[in-house]
């Protein structure tokens, strides 16, 4: 087993415009987080992944980039970044940034100075003149659409050109066909490394490369043209270059968004033999509960199925055992919360009443499976999904440019006919403010300030400070599963084995280092279920860590009550 620092990291990931507001502006920042660095260290992460700080005029909160050296006025200063670092470091705790590089925002000087042609930026951007209709009026170069709804071209009155944006119109794609390009990426990449930083979590990497032509994708697709900007033909090429001139001569760790990844493909990417990444999120588990015509299809609301979910688990397991390795999440800034889409909260399945116990089974997955463990912000307390009444309580582009496409298309009449679909997909769900307490604004805020997005209504009895009191909390159990972790090689380096591959309601696997294994039983339902471990010895068998009291010692033949999940050593 080659040991790695970040394999044996549990990784906390922050959304700054959600964590803590230090001046009552109603917006989070960084010397908000740098206040709270003593809670992240007693929960025991050991490194913090920061979305992005950069400056931006946040049409995409902060993922649209206008200036890559200087951090967003909202969120303090570079003093204050330098703060936070030492911070972390004080405590041995890491930081990695978010590295955006697939398009900046339109208001940055690589684009301004593109739009006019100014010499060697002329070819930062996608830049192709459009078509025409039948009536003689202007349509964009092809029929690729962004991810945020509507063409993924907007016309630039002042160049005389589309150009492309794979998200927001304000979200220019950069053109990494030009070695310009790149060497300016490089350098500010070796900027931030050389301030010190432990790593980057890379957005959208598997978009970087275009196919040649940009030609027209199936008009019948949901993404027409996404086959020609997702592993494109020199992304291999790209991330290599990156990594050996960069990221190579520093010890530090990436992780890179990559979906429709298979692990076949994530080998490939993965090592210093591949392109040099260590880990890499893909989604193909939080398709479980997407139907056919995706995400938004208002006529669906998909419920999930454990043991399709285990079989894409167990895939990606097995896939990155011998090379590679897993990246384990499943929240983040841009989906519900886990509690809400695989737990029961009162705003899916169940009616609530095993929030706790199941958001600590969920835990207990991600904190002992084989791979780095990503903690989502307010994942550790149980935040939950909000109803949001009206598009006027929406900030997020995404939802808000898919909803006006569905309306301006004919599919819905109003917010309301899709309402139920943004409560159960918006990527605002996971935005709200964190909950530190139950003061106004939940602690987050000044009480008279007025928070960017609303507070859920939960937060009198969610939040941090009750957590803290309660022994019993769901915040406690993901201390001691982090403590856990920390203690034991076997939970960390240790082989994976599942069981029971076709039960619908348990999720049953083993975890085995040289002579010792851990076993790990969650009834991952609401109606009891009675365990068969088969051929597996678990007569002398100590229980670990559990989110019921009495669990029983020998599990097998044993009756789990809903959601219980314990951890057990073997003899
Ligand atoms: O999200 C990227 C994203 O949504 C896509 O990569 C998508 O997952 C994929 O194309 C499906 O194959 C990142 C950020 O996490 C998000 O917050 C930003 O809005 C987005 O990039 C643009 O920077």
């Amino acid at each position: 087993m080659d040991r790695a620092w970040w394999k044996e990291a549990v990784v906390y990931q922050i959304y700054p415009r959600s964590f803590n507001d230090s001046d009552g502006d109603g917006v989070g920042d960084i010397p908000g987080i740098t206040e709270k660095v003593s809670y992240l260290d007693e929960l025991g992460v050991d490194v913090v992944w920061l979305c992005p700080v950069y400056g931006s005029p946040n049409a995409d909160n902060g993922y649209d980039i206008s200036d890559y050296r200087s951090i967003m006025d909202e969120f303090g200063t570079m003093d204050d970044w330098e703060e936070l670092l030492d911070a972390l470091h004080d405590r041995d705790m890491r930081l990695i940034m978010d590295l955006v590089v697939n398009h900046t925002s339109n208001e940055h000087e690589w684009f301004q100075r593109s739009r006019r042609r100014e010499g060697t930026y002329e070819d930062y951007y996608i830049w192709r003149d459009g078509d025409t209709d039948e009536d003689g009026d202007p349509t964009p170069p092809n029929n690729w659409k962004s991810f945020f709804g509507g063409p993924a071209w907007t016309y630039d009155e002042e160049r005389g050109q589309w150009y492309l944006h794979l998200f927001d119109e304000n979200q220019p794609d950069l053109n990494w066909r030009n070695s310009d390009v790149r060497e300016a990426v490089k350098e500010m990449i070796t900027s931030w490394l050389e301030r010190g930083i432990d790593g980057f979590r890379m957005d959208a990497l598997h978009h970087l490369s275009k196919a040649e032509g940009l030609p027209d994708g199936d008009p019948e697709e949901s993404l027409p043209g996404s086959d020609y900007y997702t592993y494109g033909p020199n992304l291999h090429e790209y991330i290599r270059e990156v990594y050996d001139d960069t990221l190579s001569n520093y010890d530090v760790m990436t992780v890179a968004e990559m979906g429709e990844m298979s692990a076949e493909r994530a080998a490939t990417y993965l090592g210093e033999d591949g392109a040099g990444l260590d880990m890499i999120f893909e989604f193909e588990h939080l398709g479980v509960d997407v139907g056919p015509n995706g995400p938004w299809d208002p006529d669906e609301r998909s419920d999930w199925d454990l043991s399709e979910f285990k079989e894409i688990i167990d895939r990606k397991q097995r896939g990155l055992a011998d090379e590679g390795w897993n990246a384990l999440f499943l929240g983040n800034h841009d989906v519900p919360r886990i509690v809400s889409r695989f737990g029961d909260d009162g705003t899916g399945s169940g009616d609530g009443a095993y929030r706790r116990k199941s958001a600590k089974l969920i835990a207990t997955f991600l904190l002992t499976m084989r791979g780095t463990p990503y903690v989502y912000q307010g994942e550790e307390i149980g935040m939950t999904n909000v109803d949001f009444e009206s598009l006027d309580e929406i900030d997020d582009p995404a939802t808000l440019g898919i909803v006006e496409e569905l309306i301006a298309e004919g599919t819905v009449e109003s917010y309301d006919e899709v309402r139920e679909t943004v409560n159960q997909r918006s990527r605002d769900h996971a935005r709200t403010p964190m909950q530190w307490s139950d003061a106004p604004n939940a602690g987050f805020t000044d009480e008279d300030a007025d928070p960017w997005l609303k507070c859920n209504a939960n937060y009198e009895t969610v939040n941090v400070e009750a957590a803290r009191a309660d022994e019993d909390s769901i915040l406690h159990h993901y201390r001691d599963l982090i403590d856990l972790r920390h203690d034991r090689d076997v939970l960390v380096y240790g082989d994976y084995e599942l069981l029971l591959p076709n039960d619908e309601q348990l999720y049953v696997y083993t975890r085995t280092l040289v002579d010792e294994t851990i076993l790990v039983v969650l009834n991952w339902s609401d109606e009891p279920a009675t365990v068969d471990t088969g051929d597996l010895d678990v007569a002398g068998a100590d229980v670990v860590i559990s989110n019921y009291d009495d669990t029983p010692a020998n599990p097998d033949g044993k009756t789990f009550r809903p959601y219980e999940a314990t951890v057990y050593r073997l003899a």
